[in-house]
């Protein structure tokens, strides 16, 4: 063989190669998309599981989405703490977001308030502010986060939820999977699994920048969670239950993510 003949079959067989690759690629791509395409009409054409704590989801993307949240359950743990920031760093206006449960129109009078919490066989404890006000206090400095897109520093201050839960003796409900909170109108509600509820930074608030809690942020008394998104934050909470499944959820029904975890 000349040399030249050996350099044209070599050129021959890198221009077979390169079609071979094209071909390769271009098929196994038809053929994902393919896969791709049948998958989608599958999870189309699923049923949708029965709305009530949580919005109308197909069947198996509900399955879907209930094990990413124990995945993240799973790695969820109460050493991890949130990133907190100096007092100097706290939004000096604090951003006002929603009003749902605690509208102007909506009568209200923090002084005759108490903290309604509903335990086994109906007895419901009846907590004042000033109670409240009397364990020790734990202010936060942190990043607030909205789901709508927003987030601002803010300085919070309260009990810890899970020192109000020593103090009036709530151990064995706190055993429970998860905790209900309601506004006295039962307007907006939120539902939180027990380890976020007693992770060390969330509070049960009543100041925020060092003073009583305005109307407009949730006074009397707020839930500050710093493991959740803005949503699960209820403001003027009213009552609070235990329980083994989920408790309704006012944003989770409108098809937002039940655990809304960060
Ligand atoms: N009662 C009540 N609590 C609520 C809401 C609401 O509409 N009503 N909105 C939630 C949402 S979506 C966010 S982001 C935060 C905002 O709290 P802020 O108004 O104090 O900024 O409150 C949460 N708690
Ligand atoms: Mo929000």
């Amino acid at each position: 063989m000349s040399k030249v003949n050996k350099k044209a079959k070599k050129a021959l067989t890198i221009e077979q190669k390169i079609s071979r690759r094209n071909f390769i690629s271009f098929g196994s791509f038809a053929v994902l998309a393919a896969g791709a395409f049948e998958g989608w009409r599958w999870l189309y054409k699923s049923p949708d599981e029965v709305a009530g704590i949580t919005a109308r989801a197909h069947k198996p993307l509900r399955r879907a989405l209930n094990k990413t949240e124990l995945f993240f359950r799973r790695v969820f743990s109460d050493k991890h703490l949130v990133k907190t920031y100096p007092k100097s760093m706290a939004a000096k206006r604090v951003r006002v977001n929603a009003d749902i449960g605690i509208e102007a129109k909506n009568q209200f009078d923090p002084a005759t308030w108490k903290l309604q919490v509903n335990k086994k066989g109906g007895e419901v404890l009846q907590i004042t502010l000033q109670e409240l006000m009397a364990l020790p206090k734990t202010g936060i400095v942190y990043d607030f986060k909205c789901v709508e897109g927003w987030d601002q520093i803010q300085h919070w201050a309260g009990v810890k939820f899970s020192d109000f839960i020593k103090h009036f003796q709530l151990d064995e409900y706190a055993k429970m999977e998860y905790v209900g909170m309601e506004t006295p109108d039962k307007g907006y509600y939120v539902g939180i699994d027990m380890p976020s509820a007693m992770h060390p930074q969330t509070l049960l608030a009543y100041e925020v920048n060092d003073k009583p809690l305005p109307l407009s942020h949730g006074a009397p008394l707020r839930l500050i969670i710093p493991v959740k998104y803005g949503i699960k934050n209820l403001k003027r909470i009213g009552t609070i239950n235990f329980s083994n499944t989920r408790p309704h959820d006012y944003w989770a029904e409108q098809g937002y993510d039940y655990y809304s975890g960060l």
